[in-house]
């Protein structure tokens, strides 16, 4: 619980929040209702320019994420799974398209819509215990919140179709070899090496930070020479801002930049 949800927990420290998905009872299954309090969480970072990393996780020992709620998708129209479908990808647009770096600190299973929801984020620390998959079809089902694209995109295709097509998870030492996770952590350990990490990245340019995650993913999308350009533009643009020229100066005085995000 926590700042009006039933479902998310949200904790501020300074500039740097931690969002953790709070229902361990079914391993941090997303249903509706948890997805329209991610949404609103999130919405809430967008007007908030204090906040300048965030870390996502999951309550209790065993799960990030264990997906989608299969108890209520199980009823579902079409109608009704298009719409849930919809609600994933908006969770997934607005951590990609958030200023500030999200960082998942997968602590246990992150499995169909909980592996999703981690590949959205900007990258991945895990537990030594962490689990990742995307069962779906065994479920008969296929992943529905950015899955068949994401994964490819952070292990490369062939991987993500063994992944996908064969539905068999993966410990956190297959994922670090194959690149979906960036670091493994003794599972007592993981969140406080996230924090750190968050705060690590809270103490940069937060222009530049924002700037660099913008291009890097809107890059992604478009040819090379395109995604160039924008490099090169939103470089140029930086040398406008006050926080360059104190970035500058701080180092030439060897002290740490007091940044205004201006
Ligand atoms: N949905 C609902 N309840 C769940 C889920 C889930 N995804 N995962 C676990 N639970 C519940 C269990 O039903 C159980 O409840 P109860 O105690 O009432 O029986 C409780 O959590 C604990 O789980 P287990 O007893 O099963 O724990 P185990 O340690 O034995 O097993 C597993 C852990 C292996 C994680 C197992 O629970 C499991 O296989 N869970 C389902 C994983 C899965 O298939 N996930 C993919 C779901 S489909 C999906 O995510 C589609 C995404 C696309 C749309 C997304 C839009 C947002």
């Amino acid at each position: 619980m926590g700042a009006g949800f039933e479902n998310v927990s949200l904790v501020i420290e300074g500039t740097t929040a931690t969002v953790t998905v709070d229902r361990p009872k079914v391993l941090n299954a997303l249903n509706r209702a948890t997805l329209v309090e991610l949404l609103r969480v999130f919405d809430r970072f967008k007007s908030d320019e204090a906040i300048r990393a965030v870390v996502l996780t999951g309550a209790g020992e065993k799960a990030f994420v264990a997906g989608a709620d299969i108890s209520e998708m199980s009823g579902m129209t079409s109608a009704e799974a298009l719409r849930f479908a919809e609600m994933g990808h908006e969770l997934g647009d607005a951590i990609e398209r958030l200023r500030v770096p999200v960082v998942a600190a997968v602590n246990g299973f992150a499995l169909g819509g909980g592996c999703e929801l981690a590949l959205a984020c900007d990258f991945i620390y895990a537990s030594d215990r962490a689990k990742f998959g995307q069962p779906e079809v065994a479920l008969g089902v296929i992943p529905g919140f950015g899955g068949t694209q994401r994964l490819a995109r952070r292990v490369g295709i062939g991987r993500a179709r063994e992944m996908v097509l064969l539905g068999a998870p993966i410990d956190a030492t297959k994922a670090l070899a194959w690149g979906l996770v960036n670091e493994v952590v003794p599972a007592g350990e993981l969140l406080p090496r996230v924090q750190g990490v968050a705060k690590a990245i809270a103490s940069k340019g937060p222009l530049a930070v924002a700037a660099a995650k913008r291009i890097m993913h809107a890059g992604a999308d478009v040819p090379l020479a395109v995604a160039h350009e924008m490099e090169r533009q939103a470089f140029a643009v930086l040398f406008d801002s006050k926080d360059q020229k104190e970035g500058m100066a701080a180092f030439g005085e060897k002290r740490a930049p007091a940044w205004c995000a201006r």
